[in-house]
């Protein structure tokens, strides 16, 4: 027997985009912005209808609140008459956005559909599903829970109970929203890994973690569908299962997000000037760009950080945040924007600054001349004599060695100098 499905997550229909400050609030994006959420979603459904999969679970968070908007609930509803009409079971729980109560009949109305579940509201808040493949044939056994809240610390686990009997013919899979493992910015139904493992079912599919994330091979987080922040980076979708005689045989991540929210850390410290470190910086997001051209959402969202000492600290301003901003949006025939720059630079002293340092830095840039590190390096180079002579260096090739070195353990000193004087000057 082989069979299909869908597991999808944290739709969030309703949520708008925020972290869209600077650079990134174009009016020529509203319109994108407007739709992006609702474009990924019917991504998903033209999906499951061009590959026909056999059912389709969405493990909560599928309106971003219990009052939804009108476009929310249509865009859903004409979504899920999709996938009735083509035959596709569908399984919804409920999340920490919309609980049980989100799905009343005043509010949506599902009476017309027959091979739609949603957990709570047309079953028990928990229970098991038998789902059939396209010949009719019990194929998977779907283990649900839904909340009556939006707040639920429980330990969720205690609900879910191992496949018996002929249940374990049954591909059993966990349908649950929770946090696993402890996730520090909440608290929502935590449970541990070893806990769900020890229940012994095929694959767990889970919501409430927006960032895609494998546990393990059958503990997943699809992630949302569109990232809506600066926080939610990376490509956004749904996870593609096939199952053979009771093997996951195919496990794919398939993007729908129109947007793509990423962080780039660029190191500008061998720029000299600041000319340098705007090719730099064109030069990190062309190289981004090149390396996702494979990957078409239709607009990048870049957040960048710069890093590193410099010594034109103080030239880094606005105008320099602008026009690299501006070149980048004119120059690739991709959509990238930049949504916000950090600026995580340090000026750099110079090294007047330190041979007058009467503090750790100048002790130890005063240390550094040739001298001196020449007379370490022959300390080592005894150590290492075996490796060197392995190496059959000539004369000439020994020397160029050390000498690349020297310099490179100056630099570093010099850095290290820089680190230690940036730390000693905020002390003060
Ligand atoms: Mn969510």
């Amino acid at each position: 027997m082989i069979f299909s499905f869908i597991h999808i997550s944290d739709i969030h229909l309703g949520r708008p985009f925020s972290d869209l400050t600077g650079f990134a609030f174009d009016e020529n994006l509203k319109d994108l912005y407007n739709k992006a959420a609702e474009k990924a979603f019917s991504n998903f459904i033209d999906f499951a209808l061009l590959k026909n999969v056999d059912f389709v679970l969405i493990s909560g968070d599928t309106f971003d609140g219990n009052e939804q908007d009108f476009r929310s609930k249509l865009i859903l509803k004409e979504g899920l008459k999709k996938l009735e009409k083509a035959d596709i079971t569908t399984i919804i729980i409920c999340g920490n956005h919309d609980p049980i109560p989100a799905y009343n009949k005043n509010t949506f109305n599902f009476d017309e559909f027959s091979n739609i579940k949603i957990v709570g509201v047309n079953t028990d808040n928990c229970c098991k599903i038998t789902i059939c493949d396209k010949n009719n044939v019990p194929a998977a056994l779907v283990h649900a829970l839904s909340y009556e809240n939006n707040y639920f610390n429980e330990n969720p686990v205690k609900y879910f109970s191992k496949a018996q009997g002929e249940e374990q013919s049954l591909f059993n899979i966990g349908l649950l929203h929770c946090d696993i493992n402890g996730n520090k910015d909440s608290s929502y139904a935590p449970c541990l890994t070893s806990e769900l493992q020890s229940l012994n079912y095929d694959y767990w599919a889970l919501g409430h973690i927006h960032i895609p994330e494998e546990i393990s091979s059958n503990i997943q987080y699809s992630g949302t569908i569109q990232g809506r922040n600066t926080k939610e980076t990376g490509s956004h979708g749904i996870k593609y299962i096939t199952v053979e005689n009771g093997h996951i045989i195919r496990n794919n991540f398939v993007p729908v997000d129109l947007i793509r929210f990423e962080n780039i850390s660029i190191d500008i410290s061998s720029a000299k000037e600041i000319t340098d470190a705007f090719s730099i910086i064109y030069d990190s997001v062309s190289d981004f760009i090149n390396k996702n051209s494979m990957q078409s959402p239709e607009l990048f969202l870049l957040r960048l950080k710069l890093e590193g000492f410099i010594t034109f600290y103080n030239e880094i301003n606005n105008e320099f945040y602008e026009t690299i901003s501006e070149k980048i949006k004119n120059d690739f025939n991709k959509a990238v924007y930049i949504s916000d720059i950090l600026n995580g630079t340090k000026q750099k002293a110079d090294e007047k600054t330190f041979s007058e340092d009467d503090g750790i830095s100048g002790e130890i840039y005063r240390m550094l001349s040739d001298e001196n590190i020449y007379c370490a390096m022959d300390t080592v180079e005894k150590d290492i004599k075996n490796l060197l002579d392995y190496c059959n260096f000539s004369d000439n090739e020994l020397q160029s060695f050390k000498n690349d070195i020297k310099n490179t353990i100056k630099e570093d000193c010099i850095n290290l100098c820089n680190n230690i004087y940036y730390n000693e000057s905020k002390e003060e």
